[in-house]
């Protein structure tokens, strides 16, 4: 009986041991001991050349793993020659910006170790280092992700921002994530922008969740034909991620619906104020939530492929 017990404990050990190994901290460290730094160098002078690639980065990201996992599929271009669409041309992709930064990553990881480096990877540690130089938390994340083969628009089903809190967490909740998880992956809404196109239905001078100013401020700006008005997502410290947005949500200025409502609904309103009054809580929840979503449904071992180009499968037939 001991004995038996002893084995399964071992069988336990053993298989959480194989879940874990999927993923590795510095699955790179001899295929390619540079593609960490290189990954870094690279964020670092997009970064210094415009702040603004972290909420790409975050949002790209997000989009890559809430699709069929962290796969990459996202950054498949469409192929008009066979007729075929990808992920990046469904609706909800509208917007999503960064592909160039990948790109340019991809291209200098090939010069030195071709076909080593997974584009799913490229994505994670490129935001991962995007967030620590806006002011995020550092942390280390494991790699060793392969990329996808499909890359179906079909398949995309992520929700819009008008949908209740309710909704949303179901979502996160098929993807293995949690509440908590959910209220810190949003306050991504700490950076970056959002377009007319996503709020303006939102927004009057009539709504008592939102600030009066605010409303006044939108309803001028998106009073426009041009489809490419942005504003800031928060709309106190745009380009660092920190734990403003939970304290500009709490005053009435989430530009998103989902945003504000966040901030009331009985479901996310306690972690809301925490996160709003606890900077570094929010900071050590957000690196493990990356973690996390980083790891949703990942590709490995000899699964999928590593793509030469990251917008294209290697055999595209
Ligand atoms: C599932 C709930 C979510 C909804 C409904 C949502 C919705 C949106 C919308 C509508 C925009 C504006 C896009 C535009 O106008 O171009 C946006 C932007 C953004 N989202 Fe989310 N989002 C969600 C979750 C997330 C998560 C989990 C992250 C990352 C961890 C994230 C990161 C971002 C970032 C950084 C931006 C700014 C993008 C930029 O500057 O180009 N979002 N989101
Ligand atoms: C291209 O694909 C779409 C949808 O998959 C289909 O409706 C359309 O007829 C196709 N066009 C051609 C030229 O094959
Ligand atoms: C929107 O623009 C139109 C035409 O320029 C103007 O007449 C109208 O007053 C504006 N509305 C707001 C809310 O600024
Ligand atoms: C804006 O952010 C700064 C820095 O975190 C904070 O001290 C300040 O209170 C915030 N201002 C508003 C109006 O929220
Ligand atoms: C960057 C990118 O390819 N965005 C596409 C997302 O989907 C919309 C709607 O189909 C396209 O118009 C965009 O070009």
């Amino acid at each position: 009986m001991k004995i038996l017990s002893f084995l399964l404990v071992l069988l336990c050990l053993f298989s959480q041991d194989f879940v874990s190994a999927q993923l590795r901290i510095g699955f790179y460290k001899s295929s390619c001991p540079n593609a960490e730094l290189i990954v870094k160098s690279i964020v670092q002078k997009r970064f210094k050349n415009n702040p603004s690639i972290t909420g790409a980065l975050l949002r790209l990201h997000f989009h890559d793993c809430g699709v069929r996992g962290c796969d990459a599929s996202i950054l498949i271009d469409s192929d008009p020659s066979k007729n075929r669409t990808s992920e990046k041309d469904s609706g909800p992709n509208f917007t999503v910006r960064g592909y160039e930064i990948i790109d340019e990553i991809k291209e200098k990881l090939e010069s030195i170790c071709p076909l080593v480096v997974s584009c799913a990877d490229i994505v994670s540690l490129a935001t991962r280092d995007s967030v620590a130089f806006a002011g995020g938390p550092k942390y280390t994340i494991p790699t060793g992700r392969r990329d996808g083969l499909v890359s179906d628009p079909l398949e995309v089903n992520l929700p819009g921002p008008a949908q209740p809190v309710s909704e949303i967490l179901r979502f996160f909740i098929t993807l293995g994530l949690n509440k908590n998880d959910m209220v810190t992956l949003l306050g991504a809404h700490t950076v970056g922008v959002a377009h007319c196109f996503f709020f303006q239905s939102r927004v009057s001078n009539e709504d008592p969740t939102m600030d009066p100013e605010l409303a006044t401020r939108l309803l001028k700006l998106c009073n426009t034909s041009s489809p490419t008005t942005t504003t800031f997502l928060d709309q106190n410290t745009s380009f660092t991620v920190d734990n403003q947005f939970y304290n500009q949500i709490l005053n009435k200025k989430g530009i998103l619906a989902i945003d504000q409502k966040l901030a009331f609904d009985k479901l996310s309103a306690p972690i809301v104020s925490r996160f709003a009054t606890n900077g570094n809580l929010f900071k050590r929840s957000f690196a493990k939530s990356m973690i996390k979503m980083g790891n949703i449904n990942v590709i490995v071992g000899d699964n999928g492929e590593i793509r030469k180009n990251c917008r294209v499968f290697n055999n595209p037939n």
